[in-house]
């Protein structure tokens, strides 16, 4: 087999009269048996097709024959491409003998002597402005780039869908001024009829999200580990396409609800499309796919009445959960600032699931995926959470949009944690358990590449809503391991966009498309695309000179496992069970909270609070704090008074705690443990001015912040102009009302005569208050001290109290401090400075 050619390579050496013969003999088949004579053909026969046919002007030997002698040749050509293949060669390969497992062999193939053997008709050299020009053999053109699928109307006129002008786009057809609508107004008809059907289902869950195209950049070899094809070499690009959403909130829901983040990539390989499909949280709420659709609609809106949209906080979800502690511990992550990330562009992703590496020799390693984001992670107070989700339900959409097209493209690493099977068993949880982690001082992470988003997408729907992503889709170098909720995932999303875009042709739409070649014999079906060259849909075949053949070990092999060798021989086969180890639910819960900072805890202990107070039924609240009470007696407590209630007995556990665990507190768990590299980009910043304001330090931090990346505004009490201390004008770009604090990182109070005037302004004073409130960095020039105390901003204390994102200086400071004020904005928040309740 080794010497063998591809015989449809056009590079091939073989010249192609050799070709029948030499793939058969490569192949180890027996000698061709001469030729059998090709029955006369009838004149009416010859006629006929003569006449459909016409000639081709091109000069290449067969095409040039008289249409009639040209299917004869066909004849002949496919009678020999036929007799090529004598018999199914490979058939003895597909079963294992003598207790042999077999490797299945690339699949029988021979070279047409002429091209007309494959084709469907011999008229395919006529070309038209429709029909193009003839196949090329073997190819598919289907995976150019998004390129021909782009459509720029300028200046060009109106036409249908069937391309015909459209002369008056303002008018339907009347029987007169002021008779009836004519049904003959095709025109109306599609316009209306296609608006009508402009709206596909929205997913049944992660139906809110954003998307944008980039890179995977290889940056350390990997190829021991494995052969998937983003990994070949350091340096390689990969082409991607990224989706981030929330999971309970509806296509129009706010961004900035408290939910898990989706974070679904998907790889277009020159091996096939692999979509790494994961979430913001690295573990998940149930350990069986039987679980999904209770989980989901314990979360969605309730059935009754359809509220609460895009929240968990009602009854329905803490009914479920409380009835099933193996979610305590993705709860606890839900609860904690995870889940209302700053942005996108600052949270990080997880594949969850336990997945394999495959390398060459066909060795398997097992692995979890961690996509680390560059800028650190950050997240947003709940209070501002909740503001922003009126003042901009977009946020974190127009975040990443706004950031994409400034140039300041969002990157992650991506990191992965190494095991064998023999160090997973070894654990006291299962790596098969998506309520488990592997916590980083048992595998440490290593970082493999870099994902880079630098292109925002040029239409919603035909790209971020229509992009299917499938948690199947993988390719060589990749494996799925046992996980049973990575097993059920495997069926529901095939599934799920059969329905989400109308048939099983979902691949075809341009977003979907692989840039790998798709060749097979899958048929037919709604909106197919693809335009099938030849009469051969089935294989093994000869017709078609075994064309498109089984890969072979080039192909997608899955990993050879022997699952008995890790049963206890009294264990059934077939049974509806989970593992011991699946039974403790709490040990990584304690872990998760133990590994928590102060305000973390608080930030946490603070949102069971809210969502058990939207919960109506007091049993559910109690059976709640029941459960907390096997994760820690403090967090129990302080939820149970904050909700007036007293510490009800623990809930019961069905196996006793882990005795020593591994890892009893792993830092890499806070939230904090990432702070990003120091840079803001993105990060939007007030610099409030009034008439007086000094335009000096004004635009010297204007332009500073400018140049580190950050987003400056000058906000104002309205559109237009202020007059500086300099006898200059400042623009006000948007106004207090339009844009309020919480969609601002940080903000700089008018150093000079200015703030006095804002001061007395309600609206000035609440957004330096929530500024404030939610411990963002405050640049208060000396100047400003009236519309600071207003606000009920606290001097600054200094030494271990100081506040470091409150910068009080001199006006005269103001225009140097850039780097001072920049280096509180990396840090995100001043968190020291919350108090319970709220000081201001
Ligand atoms: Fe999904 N999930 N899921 N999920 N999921 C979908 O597929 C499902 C799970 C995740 O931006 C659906 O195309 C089942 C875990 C993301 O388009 C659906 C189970 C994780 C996205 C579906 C899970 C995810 C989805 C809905 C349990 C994190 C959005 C529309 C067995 C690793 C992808 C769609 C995008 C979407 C089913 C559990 C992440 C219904 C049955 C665990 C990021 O097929």
């Amino acid at each position: 087999m080794t010497d063998r050619k591809d015989p449809v390579n056009p590079s091939s050496k073989e010249p192609s009269e050799k070709g029948a013969g030499s793939a058969k003999q490569s192949m180890g088949g027996p000698s061709a048996k001469p030729r059998a004579a090709r029955p006369k053909r009838s004149l009416l026969e010859r006629a006929a097709t003569a006449l459909g046919s016409g000639t081709s002007s091109e000069d290449d030997g067969v095409r040039n024959l008289a249409a009639a002698d040209r299917l004869d040749a066909k004849v002949d050509a496919t009678e020999a491409l036929v007799a090529a293949i004598p018999e199914n060669v490979n058939k003895p390969a597909e079963y294992a003998l003598r207790g042999k497992v077999p490797q299945p062999p690339q699949g029988a193939t021979a070279k047409p002597e002429n091209l007309d053997a494959t084709a469907s008709t011999i008229t395919e050299s006529n070309e038209s402005e429709k029909n193009g020009g003839k196949a090329a053999p073997g190819e598919n053109p289907n995976q150019g780039p998004l390129q021909k699928h782009r459509v720029d109307s300028l200046g060009r006129a109106l036409t249908t869908n069937q391309g015909v002008p459209v002369g008056d786009n303002q008018n339907s057809l009347r029987a007169g001024l002021r008779g009836p609508t004519l049904l003959e107004d095709f025109i109306l008809r599609e316009k209306i009829t296609h608006f009508d059907h402009e709206r596909i289902p929205e997913r049944v869950v992660h139906a809110r999200g954003s998307g944008a195209h980039g890179y995977f950049e290889c940056t350390e070899d990997i190829t021991s580990l494995t052969k998937a094809a983003p990994f070949a070499k350091v340096g390689k690009r990969t082409p991607v396409f990224v989706r981030f959403s929330t999971v309970a909130g509806e296509r129009g829901s706010a961004d900035t609800v408290r939910d898990v983040r989706g974070f679904a990539v998907k790889f277009y390989t020159e091996e096939g499309n692999w979509d790494l499909v994961g979430n913001n949280i690295p573990v998940f709420f149930i350990q069986d796919p039987m679980k999904f659709p209770d989980v989901v609609h314990a979360v969605k809106p309730e059935p009754h009445h359809q509220m609460p949209q895009a929240s968990s906080a009602h009854d329905t979800f803490w009914d479920f959960i409380s009835l099933m502690p193996e979610s305590i511990h993705m709860v606890l992550w839900q609860m904690s600032d995870r889940a209302i990330p700053r942005s996108y562009r600052t949270m990080q992703g997880f594949g969850v699931h336990t997945f394999r590496l495959v390398n060459a020799a066909g060795e398997a390693t097992l692995v979890k995926f961690h996509w680390t984001p560059v800028l650190g992670t950050h997240s947003l107070d709940w209070d501002e959470a909740v503001k922003i989700s009126g003042a901009d339900p977009d946020f974190h959409r127009r975040d990443l949009w706004e950031a994409i097209e400034g140039g300041a493209f969002p990157e992650y690493l991506l990191q992965i944690q190494t095991f064998t099977e023999a160090e997973a068993e070894r654990w006291s949880f299962d790596v098969l358990d998506a309520t488990k982690i592997v916590p980083e001082e048992l595998a440490p992470l290593r970082t493999v590449g870099r994902l880079v988003l630098n292109r925002n997408p040029d239409n919603f729907f035909a790209e971020t809503e229509q992009v299917a992503f499938c948690t199947q889709h993988i390719v060589p170098g990749i494996d799925f391991t046992n996980d049973p909720l990575l097993q059920g995932r495997n069926f529901s999303y095939l599934d799920t966009q059969l329905t989400r875009l109308g048939g099983p042709n979902f691949h075809e739409i341009p977003i979907n498309a692989p840039v790998a070649e798709v060749h097979n014999n899958q048929r037919d079906g709604f909106h197919r695309q693809a335009i099938n060259r030849g009469r051969v849909n089935y294989e093994p075949n000869s017709l078609a000179g075994g064309c498109p053949f089984q890969a072979g070990a080039r192909g997608f092999a899955s990993v050879a496992e022997r699952l008995l060798a890790q049963q206890a021989t009294t264990e059934p086969t077939k049974l509806r069970a989970k593992p011991e180890k699946f039974a403790d639910h709490y040990t990584q819960a304690r872990l998760f909270w133990a590994s928590q900072t102060p305000i973390e805890r608080y930030h946490i202990a603070r949102a069971f609070r809210f969502e058990l107070t939207r919960v109506q039924t007091q049993a559910i609240r109690e059976r709640m704090v029941a459960m907390l009470r096997n994760v820690d007696e403090g967090l129990a407590a302080r939820v149970a008074a904050d909700l007036g209630m007293p510490l009800p007995e623990p809930l019961s556990t069905v196996v006793p705690p882990v005795k020593n665990p591994e890892v009893a507190v792993s830092p890499a768990l806070s939230l904090f443990a990432r702070p990003g590299d120091g840079r803001i980009l993105g990060r939007r910043v007030a610099i409030l001015v009034a008439d007086g304001v000094s335009g000096a330090a004004s635009s010297a931090l204007y332009d500073a912040l400018l140049m580190a990346g950050a987003v400056p505004r000058y906000v104002g009490a309205r559109l237009g102009v202020v007059r500086t201390v300099e006898g200059d004008e400042v623009p006000v770009e948007v106004t207090i009302e339009a844009a309020p604090s919480v969609l601002f990182d940080a903000a700089v109070l008018p150093p000079g005569a200015g703030a006095a005037a804002l001061a007395l302004d309600g609206l000035a004073v609440e957004f330096v208050q929530l500024q404030y409130r939610h411990c963002k960095p405050l640049l208060v020039p000396a100047s400003a001290a009236s519309l600071a105390a207003a606000a009920g901003v606290k001097a600054a204390a200094a030494g271990a109290d100081a506040d470091p994102g409150l910068l009080v200086l001199p006006d005269d400071a103001v225009a140097q401090a850039a780097p001072a004020f920049i280096k509180a904005i990396a840090m995100h928040r001043a968190w020291q400075r919350q108090t319970e309740p709220p000081a201001v």
